[in-house]
Order: structure tokens, then sequence, then C-alpha cells
């Protein structure tokens, strides 16, 4: 152990503690600006670059970073001097001389962490102008914007996509004070290997990666009388939308959605949930059809979008091993544009589908070309639980007095299964409660199978179907799914099934959710009220779901049948 003081207290703290930590652990918090410890990952962003989290050490004639420097035994710290004060404070005041000013109309107004230094740090001018950088937006994806005059040089930005993701789109373009971060070549995001995943955009401090923001999209289907406007909310919303408006991480707020979307006009409320039951219907028929009928396996789960582009780009080689089912998102567009759109006697063209996701890459794969049925998309506009939020604000909704309402039938009734695809490990475990049922014929009496839950980046089970040993992985984050596709190409998997989301947690820590500042107690707070939610339900299993029984009955035929492919399966391409 090593002993030292921090501001005249005595602390001891383990070998290779920094000061920043060791602060910490005595609930001395120096504020930070490019540091970002994801803990779930074992992996810091540690390029001290920023001088903001600068503390004075005895003996030593120049301030220090707390962030990279590690304690020594008789270190003598002081954190709040008006020398490190006055450091952290020039340290901003440089920042800003060259950061544009529009902070009254800048997308991350009051969610920006340099705004929120400069408030905290007591910055009231700024001394220098310095030259500004005059770069062109990058709004070429349907994802994300890049607008470098806002980067700080951080590299949070490039921690997230080339050690988390292991996508390595990110690094520093160009050198010296016209430096920033970016594709190699500056090439737009839409012609790099991005996956949108949005990891970037849900670490980096200020607007210099931000949504695309759909929300005027969707106010102008909702004033358009010749539109029949529907909307679907993706399971990992429900609990986190709360935290935009003041309650706890955790919180479930499923009914209350509900309440709001009626307030704003929609005229069908509908649950990706549903999407979701769907889509285990499909998806556990072709795991059985591949495990009886000697198919390519392992199996792995489609229905996140990063991930499906990630394969796409680094293993093409591998096209045919990805399950052929459709997103949720995009089964239940498409349900709603042929047999919702029937029975209510409506041209699909006059249906606008609307998905509040936790996610920037569900915008960019309602876009994908072969998700469109005669040219026209299944889902239209995609906005995330930040964009949601930002509406109900908009619309004076007072969220968190809000009373529970459901869904509209039919595309809005769901079970416990469904909303548990929206944590790590759900859509598996969802796909096992119906796969059991189907191969062994027996009852299942337990359906919580405890072994595939979790936030360890790479899991697995084995969980007992009849005879069959059935050999489960769950990755999440894409550099662990990296991990197992290697395994597969090598011909090393022992797995029949593999769930692989793109993002830490799963949706719950989708880019497209509250920002979490890479804070995995708020991460495991949305895991525990989704497997709450599904407790709450008193139908657990996708295949009990009466909607999705008289869907096939009166529409689709059997599950993995022709109709049922044409409309709810894929193809990928390299
Ligand atoms: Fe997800 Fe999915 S779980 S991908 O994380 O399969 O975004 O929540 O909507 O489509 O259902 C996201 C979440 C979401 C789909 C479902
Ligand atoms: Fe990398 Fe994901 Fe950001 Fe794309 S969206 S640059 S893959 S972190």
């Amino acid at each position: 152990m090593i002993k030292l003081k921090i501001n005249g207290f005595d602390v001891e703290v383990p070998k290779g503690t920094t000061i920043l930590e060791a602060s910490k652990s005595v609930n001395v918090h120096i504020p930070t600006l490019c540091h970002l410890d994801l803990k779930g990952f074992g992996i810091v962003n540690q390029v001290a670059s920023c001088r903001v989290c600068v503390v004075e050490v005895e003996g030593r004639p120049t301030l220090v970073p707390s962030c990279a420097e590690k304690v020594t035994n008789g270190m003598v710290v002081t954190t709040d001097s008006i020398r490190a004060i006055t450091g952290r404070r020039m340290a901003v005041e440089l920042l800003l001389s060259n950061h544009p000013k529009e902070c009254l109309t800048c997308p991350k107004n009051l969610d920006c962490e340099l705004q929120q230094l400069a408030h905290d740090l007591g910055v009231r001018e700024i001394k220098w102008e310095g030259e500004m950088m005059n770069y062109v937006k990058d709004t070429s994806s349907f994802s994300l914007v890049k607008d470098p005059n806002k980067c700080v040089m951080c590299r949070r930005c490039e921690t997230m996509c080339n050690e988390v993701q292991t996508v390595n789109v990110l690094s520093a373009v160009n050198r010296g004070f016209n430096t920033f971060v970016g594709p190699a070549f500056n090439i737009d995001m839409a012609d790099s290997s991005c996956t949108f995943c949005g990891q970037c955009v849900a670490v980096c401090p200020t607007a210099a990666l931000t949504e695309v923001n759909n929300t005027h999209k969707v106010w102008m289907d909702l004033n358009n009388p010749k539109k029949h406007v529907v909307v679907q909310v993706a399971p990992a919303v429900r609990v986190a939308i709360g935290e935009l408006f003041g309650m706890e991480p955790g919180t479930i707020s499923t009914g209350q959605i509900a309440a709001a979307l009626r307030r704003m006009g929609f005229d069908g409320i509908f649950d990706t949930d549903f999407g979701a039951d769907l889509t285990i219907m499909e998806e556990a028929s072709e795991l059985v059809h591949r495990i009886q009928h000697n198919g390519t396996l392992p199996m792995l789960t489609s229905c996140c979008p990063a991930w499906v582009k990630f394969f796409e780009h680094q293993f093409p080689d591998m096209l045919d091993i990805p399950s052929t089912c459709r997103s949720p998102q995009i089964m239940l567009g498409a349900i709603a544009k042929t047999y919702y759109a029937e029975k209510k006697k409506l041209d699909p063209k006059n249906i606008s589908v609307v998905s509040i996701m936790p996610c920037l890459a569900k915008k960019a794969e309602a876009a994908r070309t072969e998700l469109s049925k005669d040219h026209n998309n299944n889902v239209d506009v995609v906005i995330t639980t930040r964009e949601f939020a930002q509406m109900l604000k908009e619309a004076t909704i007072d969220f968190s007095t809000l009373g529970e309402e459901d869904f509209d039938s039919i595309l809005g009734e769901s079970t416990g299964a469904s909303v548990i695809f929206g944590t790590t490990g759900g859509v598996i475990e969802a796909a096992v409660r119906t796969a059991y049922e189907w191969i062994t014929g027996d009852e299942l009496k337990d359906v919580e199978f405890t072994q595939l839950r979790g936030l360890e980046g790479i899991r697995e089970a084995t969980v007992k179907v009849g005879d069959l040993d059935l050999n489960i992985g769950i990755a999440h984050g894409l550099g662990n799914a990296r991990k197992l596709l290697e395994d597969i190409r090598a011909g090393k998997s022992k797995y029949h099934a593999i769930e692989i989301m793109a993002c830490p947690g799963g949706c719950i820590g989708g880019g497209g959710q509250p920002y979490h500042h890479g804070d995995m107690d708020i991460i495991r707070k949305r895991q525990e009220a989704i497997y709450q939610e599904d407790r709450n339900k008193t139908k657990r299993k996708s295949h009990e779901n009466t909607q999705i029984l008289k869907l096939y009955e009166e529409y689709l035929g059997k599950p993995y049948g022709d109709k049922a492919h044409s409309l709810l399966h894929t193809h990928y391409t390299a």
C-alpha cells in the first residue's frame, strides 16, 4: 500500500493508483474532461491532454495531471490551492479560446461537459481570442453528425472506437492546431467502416459528435393530415427515459411513455416488444431448424444493426452465420405496413412508422434499401430516447406526472421475453424460452436462465434442452464480439448460438440513451429494471403472445414459412 497526504489528510491506497483515483477514494472530486474510465471493460482513456485535472504536488515545479500521475509514498498533494484552481480554469479558458461560442443553439446545450466545467470553475471571460477552425460538418450518414470545430482532442471517441469496439475508424487527422479526430484521410463517415454504434457520441464531452436529429420530421408527419402516423418504442427506452426527467436510473416508465405518445397525437401506439416477440417466433424456429437439419452453427443473433454492419465489413466471409431474421423494429414496421394497413384499410404509402430507439444505428438500419418494399421503407423515421425527451419538452408534456396507459392493439401486446431484449443476454434467453418448449414439447416452468445474465463482456453457458446440451455464447461490445468471431473463423467455436450486442450492456447502454458518462452503475440499474419488467408480465414466453398467434393465423401462416420469409427475413452484403 502507498501512504500519502491529500489536502492535509492521510490516505492509503494500493500501488499503481493515480492521484485522481486516490482523491476520489476519500471523496475529493477533481474535475476532469478527457479522462474516461470504462470500468466494465477495464479500459481507461488516460491521454492527459486537457490538463483540467491538474493538482499541486509538493516539490514539483509545475502542476501535475492527476489522472495520469501515480501516487508514491510520502507524496503531498493539494487539489484545492489557488494555483491548482487557477491552472484548471486557465486550461478551460484555453480550450474555449478557439471553441465556437454558440452554446445557446448547440445540440449539447446543458449537456456539454466543457460548458459545465466553465460554469463550475467560474470562467466569466475568455482572455484570449484564438484562431477558429472552420471545417465543414460531416452530415453524410443517417446516424451521426461530426463537427470537428467542436473537437477538444480529448480522444475519448478514439478509445471507444478503437479499443472497446475495435472498429478503428477514428484517429487524429492533420497536425498541430489543425488536428481533429475523424476517419483516415477525413473521408465521409458514411464511406468509412463505421458501424454507427454511436458509442463515440455517447462519450464525446462536447458536440463534436452528436446524433442526426429527426424530431422535426416527426412533428411534420404528425401535422400532416394525409399521414397515419404510428409509433413504436424499443425495450431499453422504458428503463432510461425517466433519467431525463429527474428520475432515478432504472425507473420503469412504460405506461407513462404510452400516455405521452397519445398526447402527442400518434394514430397507433405500438411496442417494439411486439416485434421482439415476433422475432423470437422466427429466430427460435430458425435455430431449431438449423439444429435439426444440420444447418450452419453457431447461429448468431441479428437484431443489433451496428453488429450487422460490423460483421458485413469485418467478416465478409461469414455472412451465412447470422440469423436471417430482420430486427424487431423492422419486423414491426413491415407488419404495420401490411397486416395493420389491410385491417385498417389504409394505403401503406400513407402510413408513417416512427421508432423511438436507444440507438443511432437504428437510424441507418431503417434506411437500408433491402429492408424496404416497393421503395417504401418499413420504418420512416427513427428518433433516440434523447430526441423523444426533447420532443416531450417541446410539447410541454410533463412526463413525470403522467399516469400509466397501455399500448394500442393490434401491435401492442408483449411478453416478458421481449422486454429482456433490451439487455445483453436477453435476446438469447428469450429464444431459449421458446426453443426449449418447441424442442422438448414440455412446459418450461422456470423461465429465468440466470446463467445467461450479467455484465461481463463475454459470457457462456450450457442449457439443458431435453437431450441436447445447448451451448450459448454472449458478447457485448464489438471488441468482445470480434474475439468470438475469430474463434468461429478458426473452427474453434463450440457454441450452437451466440448473442451479440454492439453497445456495452446491450441496448440499455445504446448511443441514443441519456448520457451515462461511462458509469456502469447506471447500466446495472437499467438492467435490473429490465428484468423487473419481465417479472411484472403475466406472459413471459414469446410464443404465448396472443396477438402474435393471431397474426400468424390470420396473415403470416406458419413461423419460418414463405410469407414470414418475405416479410421478416433478410440477407447480408459484404
Ligand atoms: Fe434494441 Fe431490439 S433490443 S436492438 O437493443 O432487438 O435499439 O431496446 O429495439 O429492433 O426489441 C435497440 C432495444 C431494440 C430491435 C428490440
Ligand atoms: Fe466508431 Fe461506433 Fe463511433 Fe462509428 S459510431 S466511429 S464505429 S464508435
